[in-house]
């Protein structure tokens, strides 16, 4: 084989590899292999540089950084679409298409048939290719007038420099979003923040910016990729007549489309597709703000046509909004069980992520000096599905002349205790202990929790108004309340009063484990209240071990060590066990567990969202049994990620991590294989 005929060959293998790689996310050789061709086919083109192409897949990356970026008239407007804030507008656009398509039909019962996809957030980008070759890329600019982008998104692997065609048409335009996974998104800004530069807002304005760099090399370290929507203009190929068929032929030439991509038969099933796309928005590995409805039949688009600067036959129905704008009213500092302190914001009610959001995280106070958030400010406020709201950031034109800088206290502001801030300068501490009242609540809430001593009825309301009231100091107090007492509380009736006494009884008999835990040992969770158990079987033999001897368990290394240990060393703490003891907190004696060794032994498992058929507790409690290891959060160090309904922001990191995610039924048929093989 001469020169060219290898050099061809191996850009046509090297774009198939690519194609599978980056568009079907299905790789067919593993990177040292495609590497090993890479690094062949570099080899050839600079021994024979007059064999250079433009589409070679070497060719990615062009060394010159650009001065500005050229203007690109369109020569088929880039229309924006109308938008759809709720099912009653999205159910008059289908009434009015109708009414458009069949005039005469009085009744209006036929369905249209839409394509729907979800909306990205990203930006629009056109793509020209001629004889299938990448010639043009330009943002959508005004819709008239865009940037001539095309060095830049030569570097994104999902777009192919030549079409994968044997007869490309003449003209092709495609156009698409630019968008940033979410996985891509956090680690550049983890970079971002590694380099002491600012991070971006959300994973939109780092696909802007990163497509916005005159250098192509900072675009190429940026990782965007592509999902493409809609042809422009076309030469020398019949399209065909639903926009379906016109995306599986985009699909069918190399270009990426998005893979949640439908056909669905009216407006009805259009809103199921919308709930169905919204409840699982937060485990997509990209941002999406809403779905888009296109009528599928392109004689149809036709009859219907364009009003203004947007398509008739198509709508952006949005998810209500992520992130709004509203005042900063206060700054409160909440104090939790160890002392933490917890700056929130107090808010103007904004009505965002679909709910009324009152307050909202500021996390630390390292936060608020980041942010330089001031009371009187104008903040943006985030709400992603059911995650917690913060703020994430300071509209400073907004800024009000009297806004002064935020002075974290140096004094608790319920006990007055100094604040101290931890060794990694990022969280404040009051020293109160247990002379703080809200630390003394806090950890009575622990106590009394549904893992811990599971008391019912005790809930944060009335623990406060025991406190308040000094009916209890601490929860050894729990047990000495009368009923008469519980009668003296605001607005607690005889029934509940004494359905709260039978609870307070019933918690007497619980495990080691569970005690453990409801002391609130600083480091000890759940898991490793019941490893501590199953190893040492006795209370008094956790308070006799040394350093060496807790050290030799799994979880359990120095500083963990040394918090079990000066925590049994404080006599108070001695006065409250042993005032929980006399007033009859028991506990089974523990036979220490055989070793089971099934092939769970060792894997950390988290669960997220609500299982349906077992409790999140029980599927934890069997997985324990196995030898697994079930962690509250996810990280590289995580197995298996159980996800049930409704996950939190777990599920996204999971994904994002590329961690094996299981359901439920998937969950139930480890556990009985485990069980089986043990
Ligand atoms: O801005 C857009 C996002 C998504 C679009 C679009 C789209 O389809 C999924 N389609 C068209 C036709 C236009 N803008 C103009």
């Amino acid at each position: 084989m001469n020169i060219a005929e290898q050099i061809k060959q191996l850009r046509h293998q090297l774009r198939e590899y690519n194609h599978h790689y980056y568009v079907l996310d299905n790789p067919l050789v593993p990177d040292a292999e495609y590497d090993r061709l890479f690094r062949q086919l570099l080899k050839l083109e600079q021994e024979h540089p007059e064999y250079l192409s433009a589409d070679s897949p070497t060719q990615r990356v062009g060394d010159k950084p650009l001065s500005h970026f050229e203007s690109v008239r369109h020569e088929i407007p880039m229309l924006s679409l109308a938008n759809a804030m709720d099912n009653e507008e999205a159910r008059a656009f289908d009434r009015r298409l109708r009414q458009k398509l069949e005039p005469a039909d009085d009744s209006n019962q036929f369905n249209i048939e839409y394509n729907v996809e979800p909306k990205l957030d990203g930006l629009a980008i056109s793509l020209l290719y001629e004889e299938g070759v990448l010639v043009r890329a330009a943002t959508r600019g005004d819709g008239e007038t865009g940037e001539d982008v095309t060095q830049n998104v030569r570097t994104i692997d999902s777009i192919p420099l030549r079409l994968l065609s044997e007869k490309p048409p003449v003209i092709l335009e495609v156009r698409g979003e630019v968008f940033m996974p979410k996985s891509g998104f956090e680690q550049l800004n983890n970079l971002q923040l590694q380099q002491g530069k600012k991070p971006f807002a959300n994973p939109r304005n780092a696909a802007a910016g990163s497509l916005r760099q005159l250098d192509p090399a900072v675009t190429a370290s940026r990782p965007l990729d592509m999902f493409c929507y809609a042809i422009g203009r076309v030469e020398g190929l019949e399209l065909p007549m639903t926009q379906s068929d016109r995306l599986a032929l985009l699909k069918s030439i190399g270009l990426k489309v998005c893979p949640e991509i439908d056909v669905v038969l009216g407006i009805d099933a259009c809103l199921a597709y919308k709930d169905n796309i919204g409840g699982r928005r937060n485990s997509l590995p990209y941002e999406i703000d809403g779905v888009v409805y296109k009528v599928n039949s392109i004689t149809q688009q036709e009859i219907l046509g364009f009003v203004s600067r947007a398509p008739r036959w198509a709508i952006a129905h949005k998810f209500p909004a992520q992130e709004e704008m509203t005042v900063l009213e206060a700054i409160d500092v909440q104090v939790g069980r160890t002392g933490a302190l917890t700056p929130v914001a107090r808010l103007k009610p904004v009505f965002v992520g679909g709910v009324t959001v009152n307050n909202a995280s500021l996390h630390n106070a390292a936060e608020i000096k980041r942010l330089d958030v001031r009371v009187g400010d104008t903040v943006i406020v985030h709400r992603a599905g059911d995650v917690i709201p913060k703020v994430t950031g300071v509209v400073l034109e907004r800024r009000p002349q009297s806004a002064v800088p935020y002075d974290f206290p140096e004094n608790c502001p319920v006990c007055g205790s100094d604040v101290v801030i931890d060794e990694g300068g990022v969280i404040a501490r009051c020293c109160g202990g247990l002379f703080c009242d809200a630390q003394r609540k806090q950890s009575i809430k622990h106590f009394v929790s549904r893992n811990a001593m599971d008391i019912d009825g005790l809930g944060d309301k009335v623990v406060e108004l025991l406190v308040d009231t000094g009916l209890i100091h601490d929860v050894g107090d729990i047990y000495r309340l009368q009923y008469d007492d519980l009668l003296k509380l605001d607005r607690m009736a005889e029934k509940s009063a004494s359905k709260l006494i039978g609870a307070i009884n019933h918690s007497k008999e619980t495990t080691l484990a569970r005690f453990l835990y409801a002391l609130g040992i600083p480091q000890v969770g759940e898991t490793t209240a019941r490893i501590l158990a199953n190893h040492f079987t006795s209370l008094d033999a956790i308070q006799a071990a040394s350093s060496e001897e807790l050290q030799l368990l799994e979880d359990v290394g120095p500083v963990v060590a040394n918090d079990v240990q000066v925590f049994f060393r404080q006599t108070h703490n001695q006065e409250v066990i042993d005032k929980l003891i006399n007033a009859g907190v028991h506990w089974p004696a523990i036979e220490r567990a055989p070793e089971q060794h099934s092939e769970l032994q060792g894997k950390v498992f988290v669960i997220t969202g609500t299982l349906s058929e077992m409790s999140r507790n029980d599927a934890k409690s069997a997985l324990l049994a196995l030898g697994a290891k079930v962690s509250g959060s996810v990280s590289a160090k995580t197995d298996i990620v159980v996800v049930g309904e409704n996950p939190g922001s777990k599920a996204d990191k999971a994904t994002s991590l590329g961690l094996e995610i299981i359901d439920e039924a998937q969950l139930k048929q480890i556990l009985k294989l485990a069980t089986d093989n043990v």
